[in-house]
């Protein structure tokens, strides 16, 4: 099973695995703890046979030792949104039918409630911790091990379910690819509720040995600090954050933005992914750091597919080449492979990186796999052996600085407002964002809506980041002959 295969967890290793402020913790040390959990959590059971434990942490020693300790224990880890709106986390914790939450003391007052209703245990992991360690079970690498919700088509996030195999998997090709090593020292400030926090750097970081320094959040002055110090020599992160610290490089002297530079410049790898890396901000990148941004691509269903070469030539604008273990075959609307370069093709994978199933939703794994192949809904092209991401099969998708976002779960929360008749919510190109949320919105007869006192109303109602950018009133949506809206035509009305 994937989590007695994490080596470091195993040699009592006095190396650093995880910093969290001024604390140090080693694997010799995060081991023990997690077994405890493992025991506590457990009780008199032997096995949590596939029990789900959710966890509302912050990245923290208390989340890898949450994870981990469901892990061993034989049940399903499914890690949720701290910044989740309570309406959003009913639907989680229902969905996976979650019968325990692990939360932080500080998060209890706010979730009792829920937990009350749903007949939902809450604790925190110190309750948890058992005094001494017990047998844990042995557990086979094909049984499911996480969940992670994901935004799609459909207007509620689904449960994607991955084994310990399909966690295994895709950690090593990443170990392998981008060779990780146990002299790595990488920051993790992404959410740990998606696999770019959880598996490109927690987990690869654990697996390598490596040392992960934890933030509850992208705080960009205290990680240029030690940035500027020299402490990481791995950086992954999505395109937004990296705009984002060229922005920060504008507020502040000279003199700190070259020593911040002089320390990405050191780095050994510099990663980005989860959205599209525009050209523009690979070649800034460039310019004043030396370092040339490798881009992959990924998805939560798959892990990672496709990354540029670690050694090799690192393409602007295209994602590379499909990992070590992974297939990858590009095909046309009749499902046909796609021979010929620059033709573009649903991109469809194949390999034990892939999932297992959307959790208790039979009809959505059918309709999402065609002879084995798991399709992914986004277009690419070949260019001279290498993939181009060209866009998504679906306007219903929004990728919004990396959180992937359902316009249909955005509609449906919007058209419960009192004044709103008619909405269709669309991605909008940003420099910041890659794309913005924008709400086109016909109201009721007789009302009038503010952006200001929507945004204030959809506060509580979905996590802060789905708020639309921006609102455009419109008389009436379009629409075709079959009655349905034309998003594509939204973006001239703008
Ligand atoms: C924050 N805000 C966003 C936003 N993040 N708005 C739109 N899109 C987002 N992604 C808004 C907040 O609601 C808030 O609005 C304001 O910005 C400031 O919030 P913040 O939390 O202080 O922002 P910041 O820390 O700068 O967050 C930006 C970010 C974060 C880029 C660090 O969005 C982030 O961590 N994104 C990464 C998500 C991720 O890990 N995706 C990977 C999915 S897996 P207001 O109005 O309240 O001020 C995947 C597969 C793969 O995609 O290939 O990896
Ligand atoms: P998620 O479902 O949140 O895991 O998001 C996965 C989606 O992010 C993919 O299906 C792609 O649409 C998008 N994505 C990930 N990496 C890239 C990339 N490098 N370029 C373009 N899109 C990407």
């Amino acid at each position: 099973m994937s989590d007695t295969l994490f080596p470091f967890f195993n040699s009592n290793s006095d190396k650093v695995a995880l910093v969290e402020g001024e604390n140090k913790h080693t694997y010799s040390e995060v081991n023990d703890r997690i077994n405890l959990f493992s025991s506590g959590i457990l009780g008199a059971k032997e096995d949590l046979n596939e029990e789900r434990i959710a966890f509302f942490l912050p990245a923290s020693l208390d989340y890898v030792t949450t994870m981990h300790g469901v892990w061993r224990a034989g049940g399903i880890a499914v890690p949720l949104n701290v910044a989740s709106a309570v309406s959003e986390l009913d639907h989680y914790l229902t969905c996976a039918k979650v019968t325990r939450l692990i939360a932080g003391t500080q998060y209890h007052d706010s979730l009792k409630g829920l937990c009350n209703s749903l007949k939902i245990e809450l604790l925190s992991v110190s309750d948890v911790m058992a005094e001494e360690p017990r047998a844990l079970p042995l557990i086979n690498p094909e049984r499911r091990a996480m969940m992670l919700f994901t935004s799609g088509t459909t207007n509620k996030p689904k449960g994607v379910v991955s084994t310990h195999k399909t966690i295994c998997a895709q950690i090593t090709t990443l170990i392998t690819a981008w060779e990780w090593s146990e002299r790595d020292v990488i920051p993790l400030f992404l959410p740990l509720h998606h696999i770019h926090g959880i598996i490109n750097i927690l987990s690869c970081g654990l697996w390598a040995g490596a040392t992960v320094h934890l933030f509850s959040k992208f705080d960009i002055p205290k990680i240029s600090k030690q940035i500027t110090h020299g402490t990481y020599n791995v950086f992954m992160a999505v395109p937004t954050i990296y705009v984002k610290l060229i922005q920060y490089f504008e507020t502040i002297e000279k003199d700190e933005v070259d020593k911040i530079c002089a320390g990405f410049s050191a780095m050994r790898l510099n990663i980005s992914g989860s959205a599209a890396c525009p050209v523009k901000l690979f070649e800034q990148w460039k310019e004043l750091t030396g370092q040339i941004l490798l881009e992959r691509y990924g998805m939560t269903e798959i892990g990672m597919g496709i990354s540029n070469p670690y050694n090799g030539e690192r393409r602007a604008g295209a994602v590379g080449q499909p990992l070590p273990g992974v297939q990858c075959q590009l095909f046309d609307e009749n499902d046909n492979v796609v021979e010929r370069d620059s033709e573009p093709g649903e991109i469809r994978i194949k390999g034990d990186n892939v999932f297992l199933e959307y959790w208790e939703n039979e009809e959505a794994t059918k309709s999402s796999f065609k002879d084995g192949w798991f399709c992914t809904g986004d277009v690419a092209v070949v260019e001279q052996g290498y993939y181009r991401i060209m866009g998504r099969s679906s306007v219903d998708i929004i990728k919004s600085g990396g959180y992937k976002l359902s316009a249909l779960e955005i509609e449906g929360v919007l058209l419960t407002h009192d004044s709103i008749s008619e909405v269709a919510v669309i991605g909008i190109e940003d420099d910041i964002w890659g794309e913005a949320v924008t709400a086109f919105v016909a109201l009721k007869e007789g009302t009038a809506l503010e952006f200001d006192s929507l945004k204030s109303w959809c506060e509580g109602r979905m996590s802060s980041y789905k708020i639309p950018k921006h609102l455009k009133l419109v008389d009436a949506l379009p629409r075709n002959a079959m009655g349905k809206v034309t998003k594509p035509s939204l973006k001239e009305l703008l």
